[in-house]
């Protein structure tokens, strides 16, 4: 006779277990539990009009500048109160467990891995506490860094701060829907999801690709598939488990050894 399937945790463990290379991507929902309002969170306060999708644009920040640097402004400033949560912590305390098993892809653009400790966390959407210049200088050709007058950090300050000579604008350093995201880490992001023997999928709805996508290539190149979430998302098709919940709730405890 044979037993009773394990209950899901049970099997995901197991996996979590034998896996020899794991990829875990997430999503603005293992933020949620920090404080941090997911992007598809209705908005509030000054925003309570705006959709993030409509503000997360090139077009966006072209047309009105000021609304969409104030908008990141206010979530700099929000994040500047929140800490990492206890999924944070346990992906990184994984990683420090057992170097060199766990790749972490995030589309978060909030820091809070980094903070927890995760080490060589791959951030396909950017980081929103870095800027750039939105145009290359139209100077230099260039996007700064290498000449003092391209550096964004001496631009004028404003809203956004401004290139005194040509007046090109400062930008937070995101990924934009309809931009390109950044090559390297899409490319090792690619090859984590298609080497990876089990691939958690945390806190995301799964809508926004080239990120998505990742789940269905782990699956198709041969890996388990675990979704996280309290929610149904668009990845659940591809998942052989879901475990439904939160991920300050059962990463710890996929997690723990
Ligand atoms: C919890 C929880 C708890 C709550 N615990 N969970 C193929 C088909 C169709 C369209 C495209 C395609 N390929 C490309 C596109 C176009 C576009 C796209 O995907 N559009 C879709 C909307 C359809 N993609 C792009 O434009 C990308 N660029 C690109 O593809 O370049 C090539 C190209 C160019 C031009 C044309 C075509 C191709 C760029 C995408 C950049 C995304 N950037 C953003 C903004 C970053 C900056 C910022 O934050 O302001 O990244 S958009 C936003 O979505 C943000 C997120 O990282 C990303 C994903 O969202 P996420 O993390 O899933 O959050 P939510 O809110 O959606 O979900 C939260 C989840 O958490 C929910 O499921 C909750 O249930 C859950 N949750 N509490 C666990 N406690």
């Amino acid at each position: 006779m044979t037993g009773a399937p394990p209950a899901p945790l049970e099997q995901a463990r197991q996996w979590v277990r034998q896996a020899r290379r794991i990829a875990v991507l997430t999503g603005a929902g293992v933020s949620a539990e920090s404080g941090v309002p997911t992007f598809r969170d209705v908005q509030v306060g000054l925003w309570a009009n705006f959709r993030a999708e409509d503000l997360a644009t090139p077009e966006a920040f072209r047309a009105h500048p000021q609304r969409v640097w104030d908008w990141y402004a206010a979530r700099r400033a929000q994040l500047a109160q929140v800490q990492p949560n206890a999924g944070h912590v346990a992906l990184a305390e994984f990683q420090r467990r057992h170097p060199g098993r766990l790749t972490l892809i995030t589309q978060n653009v909030d820091g809070l891995h980094q903070k927890a400790g995760s080490m060589g966390v791959l951030a396909l959407h950017g980081n929103l506490s870095e800027n750039r210049w939105l145009d290359p200088c139209l100077k230099t050709g260039l996007y700064g860094q290498t000449v003092r007058s391209c550096d964004p950090a001496q631009a004028v300050p404003g809203h956004p701060p401004h290139c005194a000579e040509c007046h090109n604008l400062v930008r937070p350093d995101v990924v934009w829907f309809g931009e390109m995201l950044p090559e390297d880490v899409l490319a090792a992001a690619h090859h984590a999801a298609s080497a990876c023997e089990l691939m958690l999928v945390a806190g995301t709805s799964g809508m926004v690709y080239p990120a998505a996508g990742l789940a269905h290539l782990a699956r198709q190149s041969g890996a388990r598939v675990v979704v996280l979430n309290p929610e149904p998302t668009d990845l659940d098709e591809t998942a052989h488990v879901r475990l439904t919940g939160t991920s300050a709730q059962w990463l710890p405890l996929l997690l723990a050894d």
